[in-house]
């Protein structure tokens, strides 16, 4: 079955004004609606046609070299786009006593988590992600470029708890060059139940 782009539960102004209804309406149904079809024209009459994207992305070197960049770049968007879009919330939610603290037993503090993600936001040059992953019995923090993401690099998709989109797309239409305000306003829209839930099925 041909991948399909993920209806919001909120509205795309929901989010103001912290991300704004235009950029979420161009995000979703333009760029990420254009992954969904290019990945989707990638794949089909392949043998990957009706895999999982999961599958699909954690097993790139199997596919033929002609198709690979374009399932890299478009079923990463699509993965990638299609969580992001779950870990937003317009309501304030808490996060799990489990989770708060393994945040406190890897980084200290949700503000030195906060901080550190910001960091790898900021020093991702270009377009790219920053992540919050489950480690072996910690928590970690990475980043990477384009649309790449850590199933790429082996982690189970379970293991990735939040990902933060840092393209210009993603923040350009409200705060320009200002990718450092785009990320503080981000933590106002975090779903953490999401994210607690996402831990409580990491193991
Ligand atoms: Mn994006």
């Amino acid at each position: 079955m041909a991948f399909e782009l993920p209806s919001l539960l909120y509205n795309d102004t929901a989010l103001e004004p912290h991300i704004d209804g235009k950029t979420m309406e161009i995000h979703r149904g333009k760029h990420h609606a254009a992954y969904v079809t290019n990945l989707n024209n990638a794949i089909v009459g392949t043998e990957w046609d009706g895999k999982s994207i999961e599958e699909i992305l954690a097993n790139l070197s199997s596919l033929p070299e002609d198709k690979r960049g374009a399932v890299r770049n478009n079923g990463g968007g699509h993965w990638n786009h299609s969580l992001f879009w779950q870990l937003l919330t317009p309501n304030a939610t808490d996060m799990s006593a489990e989770l708060k603290s393994a945040i406190d037993k890897s980084f200290g503090s949700l503000d030195a988590m906060k901080e550190a993600f910001a960091k790898a936001s900021m020093g991702r040059f270009g377009s790219g992600w920053a992540w919050l992953l489950v480690d072996g019995d910690g928590l970690k923090i990475t980043s990477s470029p384009n649309q790449d993401n850590p199933l790429m690099d082996g982690v189970p998709a379970n293991k990735v708890l939040l990902g933060l989109d840092v393209w210009e797309h993603a923040y350009y239409l409200n705060y320009q060059n200002r990718r450092a305000d785009y990320v503080t306003a981000f933590w106002n829209v975090v779903n953490w139940a999401e994210v607690s839930q996402r831990f409580a099925h990491s193991k």
